[in-house]
């Protein structure tokens, strides 16, 4: 089964609550994989991060595919990947699909802001597309990809742009119309309130995906319970690596010592597993044992 498959196979699965990890390169999408989760998350907040820019499209679209590709190449999860408003405008999101399918990817996720998007978390205004010019990106791209295992998620930000529940229902039900496989409703308040209020009034079969990062005391049973598909822990890995990292660095320049620090680093060991160091000299010596004498 290729990843469209296995994405697809969860999306059908009664009651399961798939676990998806938000991820900016093939290192954290191995680890998301390692540990035992569902799909890997290419976040625009991280892979913008990584890049020390703001999450504002301020890295391109060619950047944040090369980052999702380079997931996708290591990790046999399906990689789902943040396409933040589709890069422009339905021409954009048109060309978008072609690379995103060609490059293995097995999901893409657009949200119904104006382009240049904001990270949604940013206090202050934000400018919401029309709703019929979003259900048409919808439709371009579902249009557009050519497996029909390929997965497009509509993600509606009128909660957190202050629009309402209404609003927020309206523009959901456009999007489903308009061939959405998924429906991903963002919020950011403190507590689960809104999501499930959605969940309850939302009619649809086509299933839902939340992103907690405001509203941690979810659990996974809460989210069965609302008849929510999908959560995306969309940075919660690299928030704890740049947490790690500043500690270590800050001890190692208290110290200047490198011993003070061991016990916090993963072993070198660990290092060549995750890079397929052996798999790399297996194959060496494999042709090696080939070579014409
Ligand atoms: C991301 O991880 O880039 C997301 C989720 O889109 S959020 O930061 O909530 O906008
Ligand atoms: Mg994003």
């Amino acid at each position: 089964m290729n990843a469209r498959q296995q994405l697809r196979k969860m999306m059908q699965e009664p009651g399961r609550v798939i676990q998806t990890v938000g991820a900016h390169n093939a290192l954290g999408a191995k680890l998301v994989e390692q540990n035992g989760f569902d799909a890997v998350w290419a976040s625009g907040f991280e892979i913008s991060t990584a890049h020390a820019k703001p999450d504002a499209n301020i890295l391109t679209m060619v950047e944040f595919l090369n980052a999702a590709s380079q997931m996708a190449d290591a990790t046999t999860l399906p990689v789902i990947a943040d396409c933040d408003t589709g890069f422009g405008n339905v021409n954009n999101v048109i060309r978008m699909v072609r690379d995103y399918e060609k490059a293995g990817i097995a999901a893409v996720c657009i949200e119904d802001k104006v382009f240049p998007k904001m990270n949604s978390f940013i206090p202050g205004y934000q400018s919401l597309a029309p709703k019929d010019e979003f259900a048409a990106k919808i439709r371009a791209a579902k249009d557009t990809q050519q497996d029909p295992d390929f997965v497009v998620i509509a993600r509606v930000e009128a909660l957190i742009a202050g629009h309402g529940m209404e609003e927020a229902l309206e523009r959901a039900a456009a999007y489903d119309d308009a061939g959405a496989d998924l429906v991903l409703i963002h919020s950011k308040q403190k507590d689960p309130g809104e999501i499930f209020e959605f969940s309850r009034r939302w009619t649809s079969e086509t299933p839902l995906v939340i992103v907690p990062t405001t509203y941690p005391s979810i659990t996974l049973a809460d989210m069965s319970e609302h008849n929510i598909k999908m959560t995306i822990y969309a940075n919660q890995a690299l928030r704890a690596a740049v947490k790690a990292m500043n500690a270590v660095l800050a001890q190692l320049k208290e110290s200047g010592s490198l011993l003070a620090i061991q016990d916090q680093l993963s072993p070198m060991d660990q290092l060549f597993e995750l890079q397929g160091l052996k798999d790399m000299i297996k194959q060496e010596e494999h042709y090696k044992k080939l070579e014409v004498r």
